[in-house]
C-alpha cells in the first residue's frame, strides 16, 4: 500500500481544495514545509512568536482556547495582520469531535468564532462523514492518527477514518504518524530534533523520519521552536531541516 512520494508541484495538480492549493503555493514560494505550533498562553507571546517565526512558516497552528486574555480585536485582528504580512495561514487545532450541529455552533459561535478567522481547522472524524458538512469556507485536516503513546487510533481506525477523509469534499489533509493516500496532504506533529518525548505521553521523531518514512508534506513543531532560546533561529533551523529532508525524499 506504500505510495510514491509526490512533489509539492505534483500535489498542486491533484489536491483541488482551495486551502490545499494555497498552502502548497506558500510552501513552494518560501521553500518551507514548517508549521509552528504556538502553544503559548498570552496574546503578547502569541503575536511576538508569530512575528519571529512568520517568515519561515507556511502556517501557524493555534490552540486559541489556551489564550488567557483572548480578545477578538487584540488577538485575532493583529494575528491576521502578521499572517498577511509574512504570508502564512492560520490553523486552529480545535480537534472538533462532536455531532455536526454542535460542531457548527463551536465553529461559528462562542468566544472564539473560529469560522471568522481560521484558514484551516483540525477535526476528528469519530462522529462520521456527515459531521464534517458544517466546515464550509475552511479547509479541514482530519485527525487520522495521533502521536501520543497508547493512542487508540490503531490501524483499523485509521483505515476507516482515512476513507471518510478522502471522500469528504471539506477535507484536504490528515494528521498521522503513518503514510496516507496521495490525494490528502499529510501533517505530522510530534517532531523534535533534541528529544524523544516529554514525559507526558508525547513521542517525537525527526524531520528526516517524517519525510523519508511517512512521506509527510508538513511538519508541526511546538516546543522545539517556542521553548528555544531564540525562536526565530529555531524556526529557521527546522525550516532548513524540513526542506532538505523533503528534497532528499523525492
Ligand atoms: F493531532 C495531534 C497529535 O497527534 N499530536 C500532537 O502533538 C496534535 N498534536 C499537537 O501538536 C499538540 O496539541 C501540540 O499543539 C503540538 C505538538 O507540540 P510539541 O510541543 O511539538 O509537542
Amino acid at each position: 500500500e506504500e505510495e510514491k512520494r509526490l512533489s509539492y508541484e505534483q500535489k498542486l495538480e491533484i489536491c483541488e481544495h482551495s486551502v490545499a492549493q494555497k498552502i502548497l503555493q506558500i510552501s513552494l514560494e518560501k521553500k518551507s514545509n514548517l508549521i509552528v505550533s504556538a502553544d503559548v498562553t498570552t496574546t503578547q507571546e502569541l503575536l511576538e512568536l508569530a512575528e519571529k517565526v512568520g517568515p519561515h512558516i507556511v502556517a501557524l497552528k493555534t490552540h486559541i482556547d489556551i489564550i488567557l486574555d483572548f480578545d477578538a480585536d487584540e488577538t485575532i485582528l493583529k494575528l491576521k495582520d502578521i499572517a498577511t504580512k509574512h504570508n502564512f495561514l492560520l490553523m486552529e487545532d480545535r480537534k472538533f469531535a462532536d455531532i455536526g450541529n454542535t460542531q457548527e455552533l463551536q465553529f461559528a459561535y462562542g468566544t472564539f468564532k473560529i469560522s471568522n478567522w481560521a484558514d484551516l481547522v483540525t477535526a476528528q472524524v469519530i462522529a462520521g462523514y456527515d459531521s464534517l458538512d458544517c466546515f464550509r469556507n475552511v479547509g479541514v485536516v482530519a485527525i487520522l492518527g495521533m502521536s501520543s503513546k497508547g493512542t487508540l487510533t490503531d490501524r483499523n481506525y485509521q483505515d476507516e477514518a482515512t476513507k471518510i477523509a478522502v471522500a469528504h469534499p471539506n477535507v484536504f489533509g490528515g494528521v498521522s504518524q503513518r503514510q496516507i493516500p496521495n490525494e490528502l496532504l499529510l501533517f505530522t506533529p510530534g517532531i523534535n530534533i533534541n528529544t524523544s518525548g516529554d514525559g507526558k505521553g508525547q513521542q517525537y521523531n525527526t524531520p528526516e523520519h517524517a519525510f523519508r518514512n511517512l512521506k509527510t508534506d508538513f511538519i508541526i513543531v511546538g516546543r522545539g521552536v517556542y521553548k528555544a532560546d531564540d525562536a526565530e533561529m529555531a524556526a529557521l533551523h527546522y525550516k532548513i531541516a524540513g526542506w532538505k529532508a523533503y528534497r532528499e525524499s523525492l
